[in-house]
């Protein structure tokens, strides 16, 4: 048996294992591009919705004596890039709690991985507040924020339910200062009963990581810059949007925000281009979608996928539509989720 804690109680106690379970977020605003590698700040704030769906459970237990950390993902050994940054992460997870245990991490992941579906978000999320839990970090929900983010930006907004906006902070003054200045919080929303209908067009790995094209996006594409600044303006449409309520606007501003940011890819040098046929097949039927009168706005991230964010009561009529569409291998429908949060041990 295991029963859940409210959000707020998250990381308040200290015990040597701990299990958390974190959902994906989608941007509605997006995060494209970073100030600082190191620390993980981006360059312009971003906002997005948690989603009820693909959970992510991963427990970490201290084991004293061990000489390394141990990673088991979906019941195998991690390997390779994702066994590097899980280990990194808890080497910082270490050098803020002053303890110098060796842990063993098992994480049970539902995303499809690599699949421009923010698998490392949800991925991030429970891995912090787990280690957070497990080396007695005692950290709030901001802080669990910003520790999520240096495992990967997207996850500094999955530690909270709904709606979520990510301050990108700067960069100059010291590492800590730097650091304390980007995290994510709740935004307030008028209750809009949006769904979010996932169109999964492929779920094979993506042949550049989103780390490697925001780098070559901010490097070499003259688009960049005046997307981060209409993207701020953005920003600001999309609070108000959401705080009277427009779930028409929050698409609308949603779907150009996203756009452009795959126009700043497709102009890198070499271009990056995510969105393969059927993605376009998807987008054209959304057009439809509307003219035919249903609110229906897409968004798609560093992947082939396209998510439709729509009414709840049109959430079936837009999955129909998409399917057919375009030979997609999944429609998920999803709803606002929780935040990260931990999970009650059953017995120790
Ligand atoms: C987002 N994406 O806002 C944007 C939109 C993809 C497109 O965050 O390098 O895995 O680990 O910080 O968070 C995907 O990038 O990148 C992402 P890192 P992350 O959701």
């Amino acid at each position: 048996m295991s029963s859940e804690q409210p959000s707020a109680l998250l990381s308040a106690q200290r015990t040597d294992t701990a299990t958390a379970v974190a959902q994906p977020n989608i941007a509605l605003i997006k995060y494209w591009g970073k100030k600082d590698e190191h620390l993980f700040l981006p360059r312009t704030d971003s906002l997005s919705m948690t989603l009820d769906i693909f959970p992510t459970t991963t427990r970490v237990r201290l084991v004293p004596g061990a000489g390394q950390d141990t990673v088991v993902f979906n019941g195998e050994p991690a390997t390779g890039e994702a066994e590097r940054r899980i280990t990194a992460f808890l080497r910082l997870v270490r050098e803020r709690s002053g303890r110098t245990e060796r842990a063993h991490v098992d994480t049970e992941n539902t995303v499809p991985t690599k699949a421009g579906l923010a698998s490392s978000a949800s991925g991030f999320a429970a891995l912090a507040v787990a280690a957070a839990a497990a080396y007695g970090l005692g950290l709030d929900a901001r802080g669990l924020s910003r520790l999520a983010r240096r495992g990967s930006g997207s996850a500094s907004r999955s530690i909270f339910d709904g709606f979520a906006v990510w301050h990108a902070g700067h960069a100059g003054g010291t590492a800590e200062e730097a650091d304390l200045s980007s995290y994510a919080e709740p935004v307030p929303a008028v209750d809009l009963e949006p769904a979010l209908v996932v169109a999964v067009v492929s779920s094979a790995p993506k042949a550049v990581s989103s780390r490697e094209a925001m780098r070559r996006t901010v490097d070499t594409s003259p688009l960049y810059e005046p997307w981060a600044v209409s993207s701020r303006a953005d920003l600001a449409d999309m609070r108000a949007a959401l705080a009277r309520g427009d779930l028409p606007a929050v698409g609308e501003i949603a779907e150009r925000n996203a756009l452009g940011m795959h126009a700043t890819m497709l102009a890198a040098r070499p271009a990056v281009r995510y969105l393969s046929p059927a993605s376009l097949a998807v987008l054209d039927s959304v057009l439809q979608l509307r003219r035919d009168g249903v609110p229906a706005y897409a968004t798609m991230d560093a992947g082939p996928n396209v998510k439709v964010l729509c009414p709840r009561s049109d959430a079936e009529r837009v999955s129909a539509a998409l399917r057919a569409a375009a030979p997609v291998e999944a429609v998920h429908i999803a709803g606002p989720g929780r935040g990260a949060r931990l999970v009650a041990e059953e017995c120790r």
